[in-house]
């Protein structure tokens, strides 16, 4: 029989890859690291922009696995920037010596399934080459950038930047006239802080978000204190709760709870900050009336926000329920637009033509620029697999079957893809949940799998078709149920012309979605098609 050159080849080097990575070794498994770039840190590592930071709370948003790593780990604030959450990373490496498994700068350019051998053959760019019984691929659900197709893109001839792919260093705005397109959570972070320095700043909309401030503070020690007391319960809840965090909606329902009930609810809901406002009430990105509750609340936030009415009308979301798109997690975000320097551009009634030498052609005239930020999102979800030309049995193509919607089985494994271990991929909570947690969970799950067809002897793991249309199935069922798959959003690929529709996350909750993994691996991996080769 060939042997591998090693026992698993994990992608990625974000929380889902260090888990795994490191909790393989602990196994005593050959495990090889691959990674496109040159340190740790997945997401953090690329997405360096200005006001880069974390929409879920810093104490949740780290690893669960190791005690004495979570309490000796102190973060500063209550929600944690890129550089800090970068830090974290790399202290993470340091700890418990991961760095060691890497090849870093190595960026996966081919797999090959060999049905004879059951191992897989993996190539990166610079043309290195090795084998592996496992390829696990925590590439990550916001990886593959998107630049949008605008007429004259490349001839602007001022600094072009993009968030996601950010220089390392700081880049002085001082005194420039910038442009940033895009409004989702990266433009709506990255904003506020342009402005603080540049000469002017046009911010150009295709689409408004709800967007609630993060009521952001440092962590004083006795806050700190207080988390660290409460640090083994509050992990309890996150892990069973439905998106990965403590956090939890009014216990009472909205048709019960009178007028002052309810607005109190909204206003609690509000200072948590975030996202967790779009947990003030079970049911809210379900129920229309819930929703249009929550829409109003926001609405008049909004008003109290912003000066200018016409401002107001064009940051006012319109095509989509709250929390049905990421809610964006600002500081100062509206205000900024009071700001005389500061200017929206509503592109559903102002359309770019083109990009030109100096500036942006909207319908309307020539803006000049001397930057151009684009904060223009992901191919989410599926972007990071399909770039990857990966080859299953019979020359079964990812990217070809990809074209259609993704089928998988638990988000996890892929029919005519054997070993081929994807984490938080399509299927799985992941995006709807805190990704640290789900993180531990899909990296456990992968080696799990693994633990089991070593004790068994066994070369290959397999799903169904059957198990992963069903699997795929039961997902868009439950989005079905909600108000989700109307929202023109990158959860359902409505974000990239001429990608398959679909929600794609699993929305059934974290915990819900565990459970349903588990017993899958306790009935002896029903779905799965187990053999020797
Ligand atoms: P998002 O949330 O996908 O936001 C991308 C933004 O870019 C969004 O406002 C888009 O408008 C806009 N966009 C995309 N293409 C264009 C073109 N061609 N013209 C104008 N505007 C465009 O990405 P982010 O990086 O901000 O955030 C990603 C996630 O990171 C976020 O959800 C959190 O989970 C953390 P659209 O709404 O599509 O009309």
């Amino acid at each position: 029989m060939t042997l591998p050159e090693h026992d698993l080849v994990v992608v990625g080097a974000g929380f889902a890859g260090l888990y795994t990575t490191i909790h393989a070794e602990r196994r005593g498994l050959r495990v090889l690291g691959l990674e496109a770039g040159s340190e740790v840190g997945g997401t953090w590592y690329w997405n360096r922009y200005p006001g880069a930071r974390c929409d879920v709370e810093s104490i949740d948003y780290s690893y669960s696995f190791d005690d004495e790593l979570q309490r000796e780990w102190r973060w500063s604030e209550r929600y944690a920037t890129q550089p800090e959450i970068l830090r974290y990373l790399n202290h993470v490496a340091d700890r418990f010596d991961a760095r060691r498994h890497y090849r870093f700068d190595e960026r996966v350019a081919s797999a090959d399934w060999d049905e004879r051998s059951h191992l897989w053959k993996v190539r990166t760019e610079s043309g290195f080459t090795t084998t592996a019984r496992w390829l696990v691929m925590a590439t990550g659900c916001l990886s593959r950038p998107i630049l949008p197709d605008i007429p004259g893109r490349d001839s602007f001839t001022g600094e072009v930047l993009q968030t996601s792919a950010w220089p390392d260093g700081q880049i002085d705005f001082t005194g420039r006239r910038v442009a940033v397109i895009g409004t989702g959570s990266s433009g709506v972070q990255a904003i506020p802080i342009i402005a603080d320095t540049a000469s002017e700043v046009t911010v150009y909309q295709r689409s408004a978000n709800y967007s609630v401030p993060a009521f952001n503070r440092v962590l004083d020690d006795e806050e700190w204190l207080r988390q660290q007391e409460d640090l083994t319960h509050r992990r309890e809840l996150s892990w069973n709760g439905a998106a990965g965090s403590p956090w939890t909606s009014h216990p009472v329902p909205y048709a019960e709870a009178s007028d002052a009930e309810r607005e109190e609810v909204f206003e609690e809901s509000w200072t948590r900050g975030g996202v967790l406002f779009a947990k003030a009430f079970q049911g809210l990105t379900v129920d229309h009336e819930i929703n249009e509750a929550a829409r109003t609340f926001f609405e008049r936030k909004l008003a109290e926000r912003v000066n200018d009415p016409q401002v107001r009308a064009d940051l006012t979301p319109t095509d989509h329920a709250v929390g049905t798109k990421r809610i964006c997690t600002d500081t100062h975000y509206y205000e900024t637009f009071n700001l005389p320097h500061v200017e929206l551009v509503n592109l559903r009634r102002d359309p770019i033509v083109e990009v030109t030498g100096s500036g942006i052609r909207t319908e309307s005239g020539l803006r000049e620029h001397d930057v151009i930020v684009y904060a223009t999102g992901f191919d989410a979800m599926t972007g990071a697999l399909t770039a990857i030309d990966i080859r299953g049995r019979d020359g079964r193509s990812i990217r070809e079957e990809w074209r259609g919607f993704p089928q998988t089985y638990l988000g996890v494994a892929l029919p005519g893809f054997p070993n081929l271990l994807v984490l938080n991929g399509p299927g799985t909570p992941s995006v709807l949940s805190n990704m640290a947690l789900t993180s531990e969970q899909q990296g456990a799950y992968a080696l799990r799998l693994i633990d089991h067809c070593s004790a068994e002897q066994l070369t290959s793991a397999e799903a169904r078709q059957d198990a992963a249309e069903a699997w795929t199935q039961h997902g868009l069922d439950l989005a079905d149920a909600t108000l989700f798959g109307d929202a023109p959003s990158w959860y359902t690929g409505a974000n990239i012309e001429g990608k398959a529709r679909g929600f794609l996350p699993y929305i059934g909750g974290f915990r819900a979605y565990i459970d349903r993994a588990d017993a899958v691996a306790e009935e002896g991996y029903r779905g799965f098609v187990l053999s020797r080769a």
